[in-house]
């Protein structure tokens, strides 16, 4: 059996929260390989990157979601008792649930709703002073992702919406003022959402057929039974809060147009530019860091042995800069994704394997498009400045924070 490297601190929890999204990258290195032990949360966890380790990671024999995620993260960002959490067949039903939402007809409308409502925020930011891109789009997907999932919002409410949807986004990984702000908004948000869940129910809201709305307050599980309203709540918001956070990875798209200006041009008009384009900026830039997992039963890998009930962790952000995968990582080079077949384990923001048997995000396809609407209406239908602003990646941060700090001048419609 090959020794497993142990980190030596009696406990990680505070490294990884000081240093972030290069945590296991850096032990790792330290380490020459892919997998070390440590202790997080005062137990023993099992970290790893790379393909191999995704491979092994997605295997849904070898690995369950119960019990997998920390209660800070469950409290805030993700919710208790939604499908994050669920294994087995309980799982599969739930995801069923989330993918017949992912129509390419419903995400085309989605996509539609997003690009009326840039056009026509662009006139209001033409007479506005400086942009900020990130709040500006927050309030943008809110708008539109609560008129796409069938959920009725006052304009007046627009905006505390979007900020407690931020904030469960921004908290799961911070201590102290901002972690309470996050687990105020999810109470807040889950209040509003059951009782729109209830409307639903009693038909005082007519919600539109294949909404998540519509879906999720009529999914009826294997035995015929209708969620309970607080986990339809916390599902209905698995739609709502990733979709407003695809702003952070427009933010940073728009960050990457701006640190290499040649690609403004080579996206106009080439949607295979746009698509590696994109496939870069969620590659390059860091936003969910580690996925979280238990063994389900004692196996060994790779000589190291996996004892059951393990806490496990992935490295998504260290995935995707491994250098096995990706020559020279800490490049930004769009066009590495030429002529690249992607197989399920390499490009993995969004967790790997398959989408209906495995916990890959539902929302991949609807954030791909998203992003590439909205890489075309910064180059293709609008035209702006950047003023000297001083927006570094600050990786030790989670999620990072530069995006809220991109500002635009000078907004003029073009298209
Ligand atoms: C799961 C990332 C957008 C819905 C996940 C996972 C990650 C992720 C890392 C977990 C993978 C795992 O546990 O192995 C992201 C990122 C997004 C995003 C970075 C960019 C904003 C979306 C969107 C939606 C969505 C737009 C819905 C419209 C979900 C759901 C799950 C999930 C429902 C749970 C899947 C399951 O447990 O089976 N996402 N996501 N996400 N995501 Fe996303
Ligand atoms: C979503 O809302 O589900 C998608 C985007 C969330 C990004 C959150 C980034 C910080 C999360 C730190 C969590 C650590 C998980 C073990």
């Amino acid at each position: 059996m090959a020794t497993m490297p142990v980190d030596r601190s009696p406990d990680s929890t505070l490294a990884l929260l000081r240093a972030g999204y290069r945590f296991i990258g850096e032990r790792c290195d330290r380490y020459g390989g892919d997998v070390f032990q440590t202790r997080i949360l005062l137990a023993p966890t099992i970290c790893l990157r790379g393909r191999p380790a995704a491979v092994l990671f997605y295997d849904n024999e070898r690995f369950q979601r119960q019990r997998a995620m920390p209660l800070r993260v469950q409290r805030t960002l993700t919710g208790r008792g939604g499908v994050q959490g669920l294994d087995g067949p309980e799982h599969r039903d739930r995801k069923g649930m989330f993918m017949s939402i992912m129509t390419p007809t419903a995400i085309g409308q989605l996509g539609q709703l997003f690009d009326d409502e840039w056009r026509a925020r662009i006139l209001a930011w033409e007479s506005a002073g400086p942009v900020a891109l990130y709040d500006e789009l927050g309030r943008l997907l809110t708008r539109v992702v609560c008129a796409w999932a069938g959920v009725p919002l006052a304009a007046s409410q627009v905006d505390r919406r979007a900020v407690e949807l931020h904030a469960m986004i921004q908290a799961p990984a911070v201590v102290g003022p901002w972690h309470w702000r996050g687990l105020l908004a999810r109470r807040r948000a889950e209040h509003w959402i059951a009782d729109i869940i209830d409307r639903a129910r009693l038909g005082t809201i007519a919600a539109p057929a294949g909404s998540a709305l519509k879906v999720i307050a009529e999914h009826r599980d294997p035995r015929g039974t209708l969620l309970p309203r607080r986990i339809a709540a916390v599902e209905l918001l698995n739609i709502l809060r990733p979709v407003v956070a695809v702003d952070q990875y427009i933010a940073f798209a728009a960050l990457a147009l701006h640190d290499h200006p040649a690609w403004r041009q080579r996206v106009r008009d080439d949607r295979e530019a746009t698509e590696n384009f994109v496939q870069e900026v969620r590659r390059y830039y860091p936003f969910f860091p580690i996925a979280a997992a238990r063994v389900r039963r004692s196996f060994d890998w790779q000589g190291h042995h996996f004892p059951q009930g393990r806490r496990v962790l992935l490295d998504l952000y260290g995935t995707n800069h491994h250098p096995a995968l990706w020559p020279q990582p800490e490049l930004f080079r769009p066009e590495r994704f030429a002529g690249r077949h992607l197989d399920p384990f390499e490009l993995i923001p969004q967790g790997g394997g398959d989408h209906s048997t495995g916990h890959r995000c539902a929302g991949e396809w609807i954030t791909i498009d998203l992003m590439k609407r909205a890489v075309t209406n910064l180059t293709s239908v609008m035209r702006y400045d950047v003023p000297a602003q001083n927006v570094v990646l600050d990786l030790r941060r989670m999620p990072a924070a530069p995006p809220a700090a991109l500002t635009l001048t000078n907004v003029r419609r073009t298209a």
